[in-house]
């Protein structure tokens, strides 16, 4: 790599980021069902028909994981609480398991030096809630800060830093508009209120968490940067749809109280009735932005009904999820985010990363693929932090190979190699590789 730490400004936070529900294993330690769990209970939802039951079994591993975060020179863990783990009911008793587990992984966190990054909600909606609507019900932003207050109540003293919501547009539009993650819906409806819903979850959560008197507090956002595929009106006209609805619905309501017209024009006739007036709670300060950036969308005119966006295929080389490899759309991100958005607002790269079909070969796993990404994707963060965004940290996705939703556990996106069948880890070329950039 020819990145080093000490390319970086003193005190840039170094870290490696996972998700309770693609690592912990949900069928230990009392867990509720969550609608993962029944989404990929359904034929056809996630490749190879797999699951979280086990994923790498962290639950019991987590002593070993949080020494190879140590070991790996980094600073930082960015790691999720299960809210179907704390409350198998999504409402009403916590389990006290769940509480203990959590209170020992942040203690071991501390213990080896390691800053919690704390996140709230990636993606374990309890199936009680979920049996209710889930986030299209108007109740479900009450019922996440009720959470909220327990889990927080209970490791907020000892964390870094607390996100809301990880991904927003993930929870809402990919999974009630395109189907492709839990629930699984296609609706129109269904989606416009988790999108408004959601944001409210996250108001909900920081007014508590403030009355707690806990600080450095943030949200997390997915960021794909839209391109058009051609300069004709019809696809200019749809990649502005799309970045409404994919890179400004959230950043905009929270930065500015607005929601971007080219997406209130085929989502307001389905939005709970005065959201208006909840747009002075969803755009209350926060401390810090989470940017999760992994590559850009190129966008054409779609058929069918509103929005009419549709996927060009683009000509960079791909990743193992078909994704672009495409660092400067990194930089810009965070230079946009800055000059449009969020002004001096510390920004930290809580997501990237790239999945390959890494194998192990006599004992090693070698990925130059993944050293090359990291090593270009670092460059780009320098390049935007000397066009002066006030970017603070960058995490790698993912500390582990692990269970990446609708493709299970296939697309490996992890520094280090798990075994599904034994559980053993491998810390591949690139886990090494970064060590040695980051001084240990
Ligand atoms: C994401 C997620 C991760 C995914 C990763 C790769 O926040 O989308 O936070 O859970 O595994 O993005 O797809």
């Amino acid at each position: 790599m020819r990145i080093f730490r000490s390319s970086f400004p003193e005190g840039f936070v170094f870290g490696a980021a996972t998700a309770a529900y693609q690592i912990e294993g949900a069928s230990f330690g009392g867990a509720g069902s969550c609608h993962w769990d029944t989404f990929a209970a359904t034929p056809g939802n996630v490749l190879r028909a797999e699951d979280g039951a086990r994923a790498c079994d962290h639950y019991h591993r987590w002593p070993e994981d949080l020494d190879l975060v140590r070991d790996g020179g980094f600073d930082a863990y960015r790691f999720s609480t299960s809210w179907a783990r704390v409350m198998p009911e999504g409402r009403g008793a916590p389990n006290q398991e769940a509480l203990d587990f959590y209170d020992r992984l942040v203690d071991g966190m501390l213990e080896r030096g390691l800053k919690p990054y704390h996140t709230l909600y990636h993606w374990d909606l309890p199936s009680a809630l979920a049996d209710l609507g889930g986030w299209t019900n108007a109740d479900s932003p009450k019922w996440f800060g009720d959470y909220a207050e327990v889990i927080s109540g209970r490791i907020g003293d000892r964390v870094a830093s607390t996100a809301t919501i990880n991904e927003p547009w993930c929870v809402a539009w990919l999974s009630h508009f395109l189907g492709h993650h839990a629930p699984g819906l296609r609706d129109i409806r269904a989606a416009a209120r988790a999108m408004h819903h959601i944001l409210l979850a996250h108001a909900e959560a920081m007014e508590r968490l403030r009355g707690l008197g806990l600080g450095n507090l943030g949200i997390v956002l997915n960021f794909t940067p839209a391109e058009p595929a051609s300069d004709t009106p019809a696809d200019l006209a749809a990649t502005a749809r799309q970045d409404a609805i994919a890179n400004r619905w959230f950043i905009e309501a929270i930065a500015k109280g607005s929601y971007p017209e080219e997406a209130l024009e085929g989502m307001a006739p389905h939005l709970p009735e005065g959201w208006q007036d909840d747009l002075g709670r969803i755009s209350a300060p926060i401390d810090w932005l989470g940017v999760n950036y992994y590559t850009r969308g190129l966008i054409q005119q779609g058929e069918g009904p509103w929005p009419q966006i549709s996927d060009a295929e683009g000509r960079r080389a791909k990743t193992q999820m078909g994704w672009e490899i495409y660092p400067e759309g990194l930089s810009g991100l965070l230079q946009r985010l800055s000059r449009e958005f969020v002004g001096d607002l510390p920004l930290y790269v809580t997501e990237n990363g790239m999945a390959w079909n890494d194998r192990i070969e006599n004992g090693a796993c070698f990925d130059p693929e993944r050293i090359d990404y990291i090593d270009r994707h670092l460059s780009a963060a320098l390049a935007a932090l000397d066009c002066g965004a006030n970017l603070k940290g960058f995490f790698y996705w993912s500390l582990l190979d692990n269970f990446e939703w609708a493709f299970g556990y296939e697309r490996r996106f992890g520094l280090i190699h798990v075994d599904f069948d034994t559980f053993a880890r491998t810390p591949k070329a690139s886990y090494h590789e970064l060590r040695s950039a980051l001084g240990k």
